[in-house]
Order: C-alpha cells, then sequence, then structure tokens
C-alpha cells in the first residue's frame, strides 16, 4: 500500500534541485535556515515552491488563523527635519505651510472621536518636527492614558524617538522610560527601511542608522515594552541586503524575544524622490513574505500592511505566510495614500475585513497588540 504524503513531503519529492530541497527538508525538520540559504531562497526558489513551504509553516503555527485588530492612527504631523528620498509624505520644516501640526487637542478629539467604539488600540506615528518634544509626547501619551486607559497605546518609530532623546539630552533608557511611566506601551516598526549601510546611505542618509534602531527596540524590549519591526524593500537593495537585515532583527529577537510582528513594507513609488526606480511585481512580493517566513523562525507574526499593499494583494499574501493584516483602521493615515499605494483613503469595517480572510479559507480572529486572541469570527452572522 502507497503510504500517505503530507504535504511537505510532496514537495520535498517534487523538488529535483538538490539545494532547494535540502532546504524544503530543513524546514520539514523546523531547522533554522542560514543566511546562505535564504540568499539562495530568492536567487532560484520560484514562487509555487516558497508558497507551499511558507503555507506549510503558517498553518503549522497558526492553523488557519488570520489576526486583525480594529485600531485607529494618529499622525501628529508631517513636517519633518529628515530627507528620506522615498518619502511622499513629508514636508520640510521650511515648507511646513504646506503639511499640517496637529495640536494637543486637535490629537486628543481624534482619541475621543473613538469614545464607546470597539478600537483596542492607538497607532501614533508621524514625520519628525522640530517642536515637537519629550515633553509634548509624552504629555500627549499621559493624556490619551487618562482620558481611556484600556486603549493599548503603540506610538513613535525609532527615527522620531532618536531624535526626541537626542534633544532632550537624554539617553535612550532614560528618554524611554520617561515616555513608558507617561503610558506608552509599544512602539511600532518604522524606520528600520534597510540597514546595509551603504543603501541607507542612498535612502535616508541623515537619519537614526541600523545599529541606532536595534539598540532603541532592544533597549524598550529590556523595559518590557513589545515592538514590531519592518523592512522597506523593492529599491536599491539586493537580495544579501534583504537577509542581512532579516538576520540581525532575527538575531535581537534569538536575545530579548520583544518582537511582536515582522511587516515587511513594499516601496510605493509615487511622487518622491525614488520615482524612477518604478515598483516590485506582485510575484516578488509574494516570495518576499514566504522567504520571510522561512528565514524568520522565532517571528511567530507575520503583517501585511493592507493600506499600503492594497487589499487585493495582502489577501493573496495570507497563502504566502502571512498571518495578520494588521487593523480595521479608519482613514486615519496618509502615509501610504500620498506615495501612490492603491488605497487613497484606507478603511475597512470588520465585516469587510472579515470577508477577506473569508474568501481564502481562513478563520478572521480579532487580537490585541501583543496577539492575545479577543474573538473568533467563525461566522458570518455574528459581527
Ligand atoms: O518607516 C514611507 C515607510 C514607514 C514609503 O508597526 C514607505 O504596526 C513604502 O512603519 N513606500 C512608517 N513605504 C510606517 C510603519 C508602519 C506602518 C503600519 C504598521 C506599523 C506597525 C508600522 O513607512 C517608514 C517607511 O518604511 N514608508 N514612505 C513609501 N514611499
Ligand atoms: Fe521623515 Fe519618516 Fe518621511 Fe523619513 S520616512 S522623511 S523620517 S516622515
Amino acid at each position: 500500500m502507497q503510504k500517505t504524503q503530507t504535504g511537505i513531503e510532496a514537495i520535498i519529492d517534487s523538488t529535483t534541485d538538490e539545494q532547494l530541497r535540502s532546504i524544503a527538508q530543513k524546514v520539514h525538520r523546523k531547522e533554522r535556515l542560514t543566511e546562505e540559504e535564504g540568499i539562495l531562497l530568492f536567487e532560484k526558489g520560484e514562487l509555487p515552491f516558497v508558497g507551499a513551504l511558507a503555507n506549510y509553516v503558517a498553518q503549522e503555527l497558526h492553523h488557519n488563523k488570520v489576526y486583525f485588530n480594529k485600531n485607529f492612527h494618529i499622525e501628529p504631523t508631517n513636517v519633518c527635519v529628515f530627507t528620506c528620498h522615498f518619502c511622499s509624505y513629508s514636508r520640510l520644516y521650511k515648507h511646513r505651510d504646506e503639511g499640517w501640526e496637529l495640536s494637543m487637542e486637535q490629537m486628543m478629539d481624534i482619541v475621543r472621536k473613538y469614545d464607546g467604539q470597539e478600537v483596542t488600540e492607538v497607532h501614533i506615528v508621524g514625520g519628525v518636527h522640530p517642536k515637537m518634544n519629550l515633553e509634548f509626547f509624552c504629555e500627549l501619551v499621559s493624556k490619551i492614558r487618562a482620558h481611556r486607559p484600556d486603549l493599548h497605546i503603540k506610538g513613535f518609530t525609532a527615527v522620531e524617538l532618536d531624535y526626541m532623546f537626542r534633544k532632550a539630552k537624554l539617553t535612550v533608557e532614560e528618554g524611554m522610560k520617561k515616555l513608558n511611566e507617561a503610558g506608552l506601551q509599544s512602539l511600532p516598526g518604522g524606520g528600520a527601511e534597510i540597514f546595509a549601510p551603504a543603501v541607507r546611505e542612498k535612502i535616508c542618509a541623515d537619519k537614526v542608522d541600523g545599529e541606532g534602531w536595534l539598540h532603541i527596540h532592544e533597549t524598550a524590549h529590556k523595559l518590557g515594552m513589545p515592538t514590531n519591526a519592518t523592512m522597506l524593500y523593492g529599491h536599491y537593495e539586493s537580495y544579501a541586503d534583504r537577509i542581512d537585515h532579516m538576520s540581525q532583527l532575527r538575531q535581537l529577537q534569538d536575545k530579548t524575544n520583544g518582537f511582536n510582528c515582522f511587516i515587511p513594507l513594499k516601496y510605493r513609488s509615487g511622487d518622491n524622490d525614488m520615482s524612477h526606480l518604478g515598483e516590485v511585481s506582485l510575484v516578488e512580493d509574494m516570495r518576499l513574505y514566504a522567504i520571510a517566513r522561512l528565514f524568520m523562525d522565532n517571528f511567530r507574526n507575520l503583517k501585511a500592511y493592507w493600506p499600503m499593499l492594497g487589499r487585493q494583494s495582502a489577501q493573496l499574501s495570507l497563502s504566502f505566510g502571512v498571518n495578520d493584516l494588521d487593523g480595521t483602521i479608519d482613514d486615519t493615515t496618509k502615509i501610504y495614500s500620498m506615495a501612490g499605494a492603491e488605497e487613497q483613503s484606507p478603511s475597512m469595517s470588520t465585516e469587510d475585513l472579515c470577508n477577506l480572510i473569508r474568501m481564502v479559507g481562513k478563520v478572521p480572529v480579532e487580537r490585541d497588540t501583543r496577539y492575545n486572541e479577543l474573538k473568533v469570527y467563525e461566522e458570518a452572522a455574528s459581527m
């Protein structure tokens, strides 16, 4: 009688390339892939191969569950002292009349708009404004905390924090403690871009470097604050740069276990200094998600940020290792619509998001920021 094969055994058996077959066997044995193997996957791994392996790993970890959370964004300003060439969103201080600068009250009005609504998280992120300092943001965070203690406050990229702390003449640890005491609970993953110094020099030379970004996240982890990690891909970076970036994150995760999730961010070419580069294809997007799922073996959660990727591509990514679609989000984020993403006014109701997940045979699960499960949406009727 013929032995029944599991999905992964069939993949192993049908792979004729020795190197790829050996990688598939390692994935089956739950062994960590080396950097060389990661690069090889980018060079040789075709979408059906990496996709099937990534789907296997995601199924083992999460079965059919796909997570989302109910959140809203506050973007205090798009005025920024830095000049990242991929950024379509920021305006220099001297051109601040073209941008926005929200007052404390305007930001609290956004928070109050959600009174009585079932949101669990506020995500605060924006440009680096020379006049919005640590004291200002400690006050904002403590006001939000006082107004709505049940809301998890996730805020400020390492880039914003690095600038704030340096201006306040505080160490990263001192500054982080102040924000934490004011009520900040976790950090988003922005600002990581790509750590490789030569590429970083080309795309965002004047902001915190890779080492500084990692130090800020490590400090947060040590204080018990979880954080996210991103990688901006699809511009000048090589496959080796992508793997180097993911490897540095993997090493820090080994050390602290403080990352909640990994979020690859596709470079969008609308209206910025790098527009001539264009954008990578959908196949390359899916290959990247799949390889991230295989390489980042100590990150349980791989997030596709749908406002940036577009909802159809985000839906597709659920078959390539992704297990999280971020949030329902109101139309409060402008970072991607200004960079030419399909989602010009990104907002999705819980029902829309759940339907999108169900259409690919998965089960929508609402989570909180720390990935505690809040509600499993088994049936369409229970919304
Ligand atoms: O660091 C800016 C990116 C990031 C472009 O942690 C661009 O849950 C593509 O990090 N094309 C900020 N990307 C946003 C961010 C984020 C978003 C959602 C969720 C979380 C989280 C974090 O946006 C920047 C940069 O990498 N970005 N411009 C662009 N043209
Ligand atoms: Fe400023 Fe962030 Fe835009 Fe860079 S990506 S210019 S740090 S807002």
